[in-house]
């Protein structure tokens, strides 16, 4: 029997239709997308994470629940720097490519990435990235999760949130990035997410 192989589909290549979400009550900067990856996108992605080293996420060494792997950059909290990480793994690439898409810029120039598991109870505290990175590109994959942001004021914080859905991406830019805080309380299910950061151009690496 002539029996064809079938053809191998690249998951990739076309993305699925795109409708933006207006951040109303947002952060200025913030974008959000909830359908920029296609669920057989989110499976390659997650089956390949299998190869990845996740580590315990180190901050002044508490270790936290999340556990990450980095590439290309990757920040020393306790050397309080950037240093140099293995190079990204091609599985990775073609993400990057819709990550520089959706944020605007070179898909080469977000040279660094991190791929963070956040399993039940893990979360991320209230935080601002780091000056060394400049825009931020997150995807997340299997489980929702609540982004909230929260800016100081003279009378107290002001607070706004969403729930960012699995396959969705968001941008941090401008003042969402750099003036609001933002953290993911802990989750119920599995969940991860992909996090691409271009270098701020007076980081000291
Ligand atoms: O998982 C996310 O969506 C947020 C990640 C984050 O805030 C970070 O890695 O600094």
């Amino acid at each position: 029997m002539n029996k064809r192989a079938a053809p191998q589909r690249d998951l990739f290549a076309t993305p699925p239709a795109r409708v933006e979400v207006p951040a109303v009550g947002l952060p200025d900067g913030f974008k959000y997308q909830p359908d920029a990856l296609s669920f057989e996108q989110e499976l390659k992605l997650t089956e390949s994470f299998s190869s990845l080293t996740f580590k315990p996420f180190r901050f002044h060494g508490y270790l936290a629940r999340r556990r990450v792997v980095s590439f290309g950059w990757r920040y020393d909290h306790a050397g309080a720097q950037l240093c140099e990480a293995e190079p990204m793994p091609r599985f990775l690439l073609p993400l990057r490519e819709i990550a520089a898409g959706f944020a605007g810029v070179p898909a080469e120039s977000l040279k660094q990435v991190q791929v963070s598991e956040y399993t039940p109870g893990a979360g991320i505290d209230w935080h601002r990235d780091k000056p060394a990175f400049k825009d931020i590109i997150a995807f997340s994959l299997l489980a929702p999760a609540k982004l909230r942001f929260r800016l100081r004021q003279e009378e107290g914080w002001k607070r706004v949130g969403l729930e960012v859905v699995p396959r969705s991406a968001y941008l941090l830019r401008g003042p969402a990035r750099s003036f609001w805080e933002h953290s993911i309380p802990p989750v119920g299910v599995l969940r991860y997410s992909v996090t691409f950061r271009n270098l701020a151009a007076r980081a000291h690496y």
